[in-house]
């Protein structure tokens, strides 16, 4: 064997052993369905299919156009919405795709600030600089982790941007977007709400429902609380079709080539799955944030907004500037096999050094942990973190929890029982 793949293969190898023994908790991520697994393998990740299906560039794709379609349908159906665009290889690219449709160099957009929790992309220094876009950030009420309402609306009457961007990579609480209906039509702005962290609450009924509640388009990642590969979507109820148009158009030719076929194909998987499993996984990760919340402040750590319930999501946004900061918090957790990255809080100025550690429920509650497991969770957090115990022996215990979920759940568990409902959906 080849030294270098068999370093490799041991690297994923070991990877996998210790994910198995680990209490992942990063708000980002999440596991996929074996189903939608299968889809990654497949021969489409070796394929090009420019365009929309029926109008490609390249010849090939007579089955990838049918797969296409049916994954629109399925995004169309779960968000209840015109148009679903699902070519974007990253929520990022999504995003990418919205600056080239609707915004030109030196217009005003209007978003969250970084230190609020806003995605890098849309910073100056992330891709809403690569667009030269003039960012002007809304205010920002800490106390309850929230955009403040009345001066968001005096900001978007003020400077009457182009685009109201919303959406936070620390998404506590939803977006109070129909309390900025005039302030957006006095602005005559377009609203772009990145939903990529709460993709699948929003598709099981849970946090906000930003298309009826004033947005124009959404993208996001499809891998957070939507557990689908990592890919991205983008979506919009407009009836506008030139509207619509300019977004396709920003999508392709504006930042997309080739798409990722094969992970297009596991989106449908997962889109297909989220219909039928995704209203009660989206209710449990929610009572699970919420019981973590309640559970570590219990033990004496500082959860924000607990007067107002800590979280409305899957995520939760804990103070460890007292316990040595999110930077060192956040590896004593890892050498005990509890999986979070350090964060920015709002008063913070460094990301290298934040005072915040953030956690997210969506894939502890996919391997099927519910409240009383949040408590059990608390106390190994408890353990390392306030009464700073070795990791190392934490960790035996992480994995003693860990052994009784380790089975994806919220998804088809066999390919026979999936094909059989799969096809439910033509
Ligand atoms: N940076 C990711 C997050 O962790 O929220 C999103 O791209």
């Amino acid at each position: 064997m080849n030294d270098d793949i068999a370093f490799i293969e041991e690297q994923v190898d070991r990877h996998h052993d210790w994910f198995s023994k680990s209490l992942p908790m990063i708000a980002s991520e999440n596991v996929i369905s074996p189903l939608a697994r299968e889809m990654l393998l497949s021969d489409f990740g070796d394929r090009y299919a420019e365009g929309l299906p029926g109008e490609r560039y390249y010849q090939g794709n007579v089955f990838v156009d049918e797969v296409e379609r049916r994954v629109v349908a399925l995004a169309e159906k779960l968000y209840r919405c015109r148009h679903a665009d699902v070519r974007p290889i990253s929520g990022t690219v999504a995003n990418l795709a919205v600056y080239y449709a609707l915004l030109e160099p030196g217009d005003i957009m209007t978003s969250v600030a970084l230190s609020h929790g806003a995605h890098i992309s849309s910073a100056k220094f992330g891709a809403a600089g690569m667009r030269a876009v003039n960012n002007v950030n809304y205010p920002f009420d800490i106390d309850r982790m929230n955009i403040d309402v009345d001066g968001t609306a005096k900001l978007l009457r003020d400077v009457r941007p182009k685009v109201a961007a919303f959406g936070q990579s620390v998404f506590l609480f939803p977006t109070p977007l129909k309390d900025l209906r005039d302030a957006f039509q006095e602005a005559g702005c377009s609203v772009w709400y990145d939903g990529a962290h709460v993709m699948g609450l929003i598709a099981g009924g849970q946090f906000q429902d930003p298309l009826r509640e004033g947005a124009d388009v959404i993208t996001g990642s499809t891998h957070k609380t939507l557990p689908g590969p990592q890919h991205g979507i983008l979506l919009s109820d407009s009836a506008d079709e030139k509207f619509v148009k300019r977004l396709q158009k920003g999508v392709f030719p504006g930042v997309v080539s080739n798409h990722h076929l094969h992970a297009m194909a596991a989106l449908g998987i997962t889109l297909a799955e989220h219909l039928e499993f995704g209203r009660d996984y989206a209710a449990q990760i929610v009572k699970n944030a919420k019981a973590l919340g309640g559970a570590l402040a219990s033990r004496g750590f500082t959860v924000l907004a607990e007067k107002h319930g800590f979280t409305e999501s899957h995520a939760l946004a804990v103070d460890v500037a007292s316990l040595g900061g999110g930077a060192a918090v956040s590896l004593a957790f890892e050498k005990a096999n509890i999986i979070t990255n350090k964060n920015l809080l709002p008063w913070d100025t460094s990301s290298v050094k934040p005072s915040g550690v953030r956690v997210g429920t969506q894939e502890l509650t996919r391997l099927g942990m519910r409240e009383v497991q949040m408590a059990e969770v608390a106390e190994l957090m408890a353990r390392v973190a306030i009464k700073k115990e070795a990791p190392e022996r934490v960790a035996a215990d992480v994995a003693e929890l860990r052994k009784d979920f380790s089975t994806v759940h919220f998804c088809f568990q066999s390919g026979v029982e999936a094909h059989k409902r799969l096809r439910l959906f033509g």
